[in-house]
């Protein structure tokens, strides 16, 4: 039987992968962690967790040998808005991280390995829509630049030593469960919160920014489908393109309005314009449905109706 452990599992998409994976493998046999105190939906489905600090290597090497862990899923990042604060620390925390999960994985021979990349791996110089899984990559935040070192990592482990690493370059995700962890596609998530609680938001991107975008429900769904397919399948060790939405601040506003009508909207560009500017507006994401059979199930409106029912619920 696998037994999996989670690093970052209090995160966007920590809480969620946790359950899903615990509804496949069962509640014991993934072990969730976290730097941070358990999330409280975590502490409510009441499975293993452990606090675990990702720098500190000889604790994460430990818990991997002493829980026979065959699969890891390492999601503890600092992301594209945060890392821009801190650039040094922000790039420490991803490389070091990256790098100790390798070399532990590797010496205790774990079965398979995943770990996320993102479209921040993209620049400017990028060609911007539908993008190819091939292309020119010169990311300019600290968080991209780290993502595409991290790629290379990947592929670099699977070609020397073999290990079985997959990864994905996720676009922005949007989920109602857990709190975003400080990106630049956050604006996505927190527009459908202040829609329901003051029915006025404030962007801090401007109307006409298009980003490839992706329901959490669809982001989890690949994770697991990419993870279980047969090793023969997965052809690419750097990160698999992956798409299923792109949109403007302005459109989502639109989608919004539909179930509330006097919902309004303003600009006020700020720092994360410019990372914003810098991504790609769209992804081609053949290669990940052919390999995998990757297919999208939500677009925008059948998000929004998801987003809107859930967080009117949270809010009580
Ligand atoms: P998040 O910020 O919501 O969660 C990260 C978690 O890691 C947090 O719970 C945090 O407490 C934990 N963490 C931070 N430092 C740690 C440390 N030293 N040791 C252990 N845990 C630590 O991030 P997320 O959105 O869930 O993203 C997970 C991964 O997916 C990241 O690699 C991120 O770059 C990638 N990704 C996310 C998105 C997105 O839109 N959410 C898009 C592309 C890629
Ligand atoms: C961010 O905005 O930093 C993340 C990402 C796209 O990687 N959501």
């Amino acid at each position: 039987m696998d037994k999996i452990l989670i690093i970052g599992a209090g995160g966007q998409i920590g809480v969620e992968l946790t359950l899903a994976l615990r509804d496949i493998y069962g509640r014991n046999n993934v072990i969730a962690t976290d730097i941070k105190e358990e999330h409280p939906i975590l502490k409510a489905d009441n499975g293993p967790f452990m606090n675990l600090d990702v720098m500190d290597f000889k604790e994460v090497a430990k818990v991997i040998s002493h829980q026979n862990i065959t699969q890891v899923y390492l999601l503890a990042a600092i992301l594209s808005a945060t890392g821009e604060s801190k650039p040094i620390w922000a790039w420490d925390i991803n490389m070091q991280s990256l790098l100790n999960l390798l070399e532990i994985c590797r010496e205790n021979k774990v079965k398979k390995f995943y770990w996320p990349s993102s479209i921040a791996a993209f620049g400017s110089t990028t060609p911007g829509n539908n993008t190819p899984q091939h292309t020119i990559v010169e990311p300019t935040t600290v968080y991209g630049i780290s993502k595409y070192a991290g790629e290379l990592w990947c592929q670099y482990y699977f070609n020397r030593y073999g290990l079985d690493i997959r990864s994905l370059r996720y676009p922005g995700l949007i989920s109602w469960k857990s709190a975003p962890g400080g990106g630049t596609t956050d604006y996505a998530i927190d527009i459908y919160i202040e829609a329901l609680k003051k029915k006025h938001f404030t962007c801090f991107l401007a109307e006409d920014t298009y980003l490839p975008m992706m329901y959490m429900n669809d982001a989890i769904r690949a994770t697991i489908e990419l993870m279980e397919a047969p090793a023969d399948k997965i052809k690419n060790r750097m990160a698999y393109n992956l798409s299923s939405m792109s949109f403007s601040p302005k459109e989502v506003a639109e989608s919004i309005k539909k179930h509330i009508p006097d919902f309004t909207i303003d600009y006020a560009p700020d720092f994360r314009q410019q990372i914003a500017a810098s991504w790609p507006q769209s992804i081609d994401d053949t290669e990940a449905r052919t390999d995998w059979n990757w297919k999208p199930e939500f677009d925008l409106d059948k998000m929004t109706v998801d987003m809107l029912e859930n967080i009117k619920i949270k809010l009580g």
